[in-house]
């Protein structure tokens, strides 16, 4: 198996997560999204993945992009410890946690959304970083509505896929410097889940392409 991946990406980052989770290894193909204008969108890699992102997911003759098929495609190809809850309706409420964060979060702080509000709106640096924090912290608060109250994790008892949707957001809002201590519930969550094997391997700071 071979994962596309950029360290700092939330998006493959929630699939190392999900790869650790089910003890699959996989090879690492680093795509730096930065060095000159961006790997993503170089030939080589738009082959690949025609949407110019990461992560994408290449397992015997299948090719993955989007994180949440690639995770539908890790429970059903491997069975093993599920990603999302088998029944009605813990599916459709994981599935809700997981969409706050994957199309009403991740999204609009996107680096090709950035890019072009920065070069063809001209927006400053600040309104940059309002944005981002603006749009994050919205859908963090939903996220902290939506989840259980109790148990360790975002759907109570048991590591789900709406836990490895939250870290990777959640440490895309520490870099935005968002202020988190009010959100008891992502507070806990994220406690629980950051030392986990799966979690911390998975973590921008100890991939291979880590500056
Ligand atoms: N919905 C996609 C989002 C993928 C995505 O936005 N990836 C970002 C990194 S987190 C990316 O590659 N951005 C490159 C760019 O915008 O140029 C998924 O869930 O996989």
């Amino acid at each position: 198996m071979k994962l596309y991946s950029y360290y700092r990406s939330s998006s493959a980052y929630r699939v190392r997560i999900a790869l650790n989770h089910k003890q699959i290894s996989y090879d690492y193909k680093a795509v730096h999204l930065l060095k000159d204008g961006g790997e993503q969108n170089k030939d080589a890699y738009t082959k690949v993945n025609p949407k110019a992102e990461v992560p994408t997911l290449v397992d015997k003759n299948i090719s993955l992009s989007q994180s949440v098929a690639i995770f539908f495609y890790l429970d059903r190809a491997y069975i093993e410890k599920q990603l999302f809850p088998k029944h009605l309706p813990d599916f459709e409420k994981c599935l809700e946690l997981v969409e706050i964060i994957n199309s009403g979060t991740q999204p609009l702080q996107n680096l090709s959304v950035l890019k072009k509000l920065k070069k063809e709106f001209l927006i400053s640096e600040d309104q940059k970083i309002e944005w981002c924090r603006y749009f994050i912290d919205k859908g963090l608060e939903a996220f902290n509505t939506k989840c259980s109250n109790d148990g360790p994790f975002a759907m109570g008892s048991n590591v789900t896929a709406a836990d490895m949707f939250l870290l990777p957001q959640l440490y895309n809002a520490k870099r935005f410097e968002l202020d988190l201590t009010k959100y008891e519930n992502l507070q806990r969550i994220y406690d629980n889940c950051k030392d986990l094997d799966s979690f911390s391997k998975a973590h921008p700071d100890v991939q291979p392409d880590t500056p």
